[in-house]
């Protein structure tokens, strides 16, 4: 409970001083058991300039896109990875409107997008728009392996050989107008 509570404060804290929308990096190499981390409604999976091969923000909207870079987490391969969602809420746009929003499973039925991929084009047509998405990069953000849907979970995974972190963000191709955030649990070799 404690540990919810101390997550809460965190999300607040983010909300109110409007940093949600720098990424934080997070380094696990103190090997914790396990611990919360916050993913923003305005960062995507993966870089798309880095991997312009799997790009979803459409050309002519990159620079009024709103987009956040992902939450970055220091792995090691080998490591075996259970994602959970905890709490939290995002809205895909006219937040606070109960149609637009969702937890990390992604909307419930099929909501209209706005032009361009969605990043699960890349991985699997059937993801929720909105929900959560993880990948495996190398240092420098290049993807390893294929993107994966993570949404509530949680979802156990083992860290690829080639991978140095694990980035979380939100199936979403126009994020200026996204709010909200996850909180969500990582487990390490439990
Ligand atoms: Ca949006």
């Amino acid at each position: 409970m404690k540990k919810h509570l101390i997550s809460l404060f965190i999300a607040i804290l983010v909300l109110e001083i409007g940093i949600s929308v720098k990424a934080k990096n997070f380094d696990i190499s103190a090997r914790e058991e396990s611990f919360d981390i916050v993913v923003n409604s305005k960062s995507g999976p993966w870089n798309p300039v880095i991997n312009n091969s799997k790009n979803y923000i459409h050309k002519l909207r990159v620079k009024s896109n709103g987009l956040a870079p992902p939450t970055i987490v220091k792995v090691k391969s080998g490591d075996n990875l259970t994602l959970a969602y905890v709490f939290g809420n995002v809205y895909a746009d006219k937040e606070g409107h109960p149609e637009r929003k969702t937890d990390a499973d992604g909307y419930p039925k099929n909501m209209p997008t706005y032009a361009g991929f969605l990043p699960s084009f890349y991985i699997n047509d059937r993801i929720k728009h909105m929900a959560l998405i993880g990948t495996f990069t190398n240092s420098k953000g290049v993807i390893v392996g294929s993107p994966f849907f993570v949404g509530n979970g949680p979802t156990n995974i083992t860290v690829p050989e080639g991978s140095e972190q694990l980035q979380l963000g939100i199936n979403d191709n126009l994020f200026r107008d996204n709010s909200g955030l996850f909180i969500v649990k990582i487990s390490i070799n439990d």
